[in-house]
């Protein structure tokens, strides 16, 4: 044990209590016919809760966390506080980066022996422990050789770096039972046209793509490959932009049927969608994987990644979750982090709590949503004139002979109400 949260005990669900409780979240409770911890999979991200250090551009760490430094054993002592993290809140998951979780070696294979140390470490606090591995992933942004990308680097050795890098990340990830493997392109664009051949980039990450993909049916990993579109930042441009264009992505690489989405909540904003839009498309073209949850700023242009707050907003993410069957292998990863000026250990927690009732609340309210039913009921009216023998026919005809029916007058619209406020009544009345 170490002393880092000592005086913090085991968070119980209490919904009266006034103290660090859990007052919506009560993981046994059931929600249509299943478990909320079963439904929710809440995961805690590794690194903006162990290894980020509280800089911005205009400051550096704030955090001074005792684990802070380069070696082993400051590695394993960060997992030890993560893991008695991950005791108090009772969380099922968590996720990683490698380059959160071991120091840089001088070499590859010196950054290899290392991350296998901890992963093996890992291993074993896994065994005495119920949280489980929600994904593991590759940091291929933070070194200096990655400035100018990973897969998509005019230098074909960072390309090979990369992949060895992935390669060690999927076998770790498989080797701890991991449920899924992301790929996060943060430097996978550009920052000038002028310097940039956009053709071949785009080739090199799509090879890159299916050689992931390769490797996961070669080593036999049951997980899902997921890819975490996002616009910009830290590129200027990112290639997996959105939902919208990672799909035509992979329809260009044949991998439509083998990669699914992990959609970030402040990635939609930068993107300029909503979250429940880039939920509601993966959904409709059936690459609906998993979830960062986060909050973003509206007014300051960047991926500020706040721990939710917004129930309304939740639960309409939520609502779209359901509708897309739940998640499966994907969870809630809280892809969040602390303000710089929370500085203490029960900053770390009450931020963690919060985010998981307020989750809680939004999930409840969408499932009330669903089962009330009224928002199905009014949007398949809205489209029922598509269920009629003549809306169903028009589908299979052409332009001549709708114009002809059109032009002998038995087709006369007649415009109807879209009802979206009674509809956000309706929605204000569950959240
Ligand atoms: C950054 C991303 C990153 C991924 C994992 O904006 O959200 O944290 O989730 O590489
Ligand atoms: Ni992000
Ligand atoms: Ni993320």
């Amino acid at each position: 044990m170490t002393d880092f949260f000592k005086d913090i005990s085991p968070l119980a669900y209490a919904p009266d209590s006034t103290d660090l409780a859990f007052r919506h979240y009560n993981p046994d409770e059931v929600i249509a016919g299943k478990r909320m911890e079963d439904h929710l999979r809440f995961g805690v991200a590794y690194w903006h809760s162990f290894a980020w250090p509280g800089g911005d551009p205009f400051g550096a760490e704030t955090f001074e966390r005792p684990w802070f430094g380069d070696t082993m054993d400051l590695a394993r002592m960060k997992a030890d506080v993560a893991f008695e993290m991950f005791d108090l809140l009772n969380v099922p998951f968590f996720c990683w980066h490698d380059a959160d979780i071991r120091p840089e070696g001088d070499s590859f294979a010196e950054s290899q022996r290392n991350f296998e140390e901890i992963i093996d470490y890992f291993g074993t606090k896994m065994e005495s422990s119920r949280t489980k591995l929600l994904w593991g992933t590759a940091n291929l942004f933070s070194h200096r050789r990655f400035m100018s990308g990973a897969a998509t680097n005019p230098d074909p050795e960072i390309f090979a770096w990369s992949a060895a890098t992935v390669k060690n990340c999927m076998d770790a990830t498989h080797k701890l039972n991991g449920e899924n493997y992301v790929l996060w392109g943060g430097r996978e664009g550009y920052e000038t046209l002028l310097n940039t051949d956009l053709k071949r980039e785009r080739q090199q990450a799509g090879r890159f793509l299916q050689m992931a993909v390769e490797y996961k049916h070669k080593i036999g990993f049951k997980g899902a490959i997921l890819v975490e579109p996002k616009p910009q930042e830290p590129s200027k441009h990112q290639y997996d932009f959105d939902v919208a264009t990672v799909y035509g992505f992979l329809k260009e690489f044949g991998l439509e049927g083998e990669v699914q989405m992990n959609i970030e909540q402040g990635h939609a904003i930068l993107a300029g969608h909503s979250f429940e839009h880039e939920l509601a498309l993966a959904s409709s073209l059936g690459i609906f994987g998993s979830i960062d949850m986060n909050r973003n700023d509206y007014q300051s242009g960047w991926d500020t990644d706040q721990f939710p707050n917004n129930v309304p907003e939740v639960a309409l993410a939520y609502y779209e979750v359901i509708k897309a069957g739940g998640f499966t292998k994907g969870g809630t990863n809280f892809d969040s982090k602390l303000r710089r000026q929370s500085l203490d250990p029960v900053d770390l927690i009450a931020a963690h709590a919060g985010a998981m009732d307020v989750c809680a609340r939004g999930f409840k309210a969408a499932a009330a949503m669903l089962e009330d039913g009224t928002l199905e009921e009014m949007r398949t009216a809205r489209y029922a004139g598509w269920d009629s023998a003549g809306g169903k026919a028009l589908l299979d005809s052409d332009l001549a002979t709708i114009a002809a029916q059109v032009a002998a007058g038995s087709i006369n619209p007649q415009p109807r109400s879209g009802r979206q406020e009674i509809l956000e009544n309706i929605v204000n009345r569950f959240v």
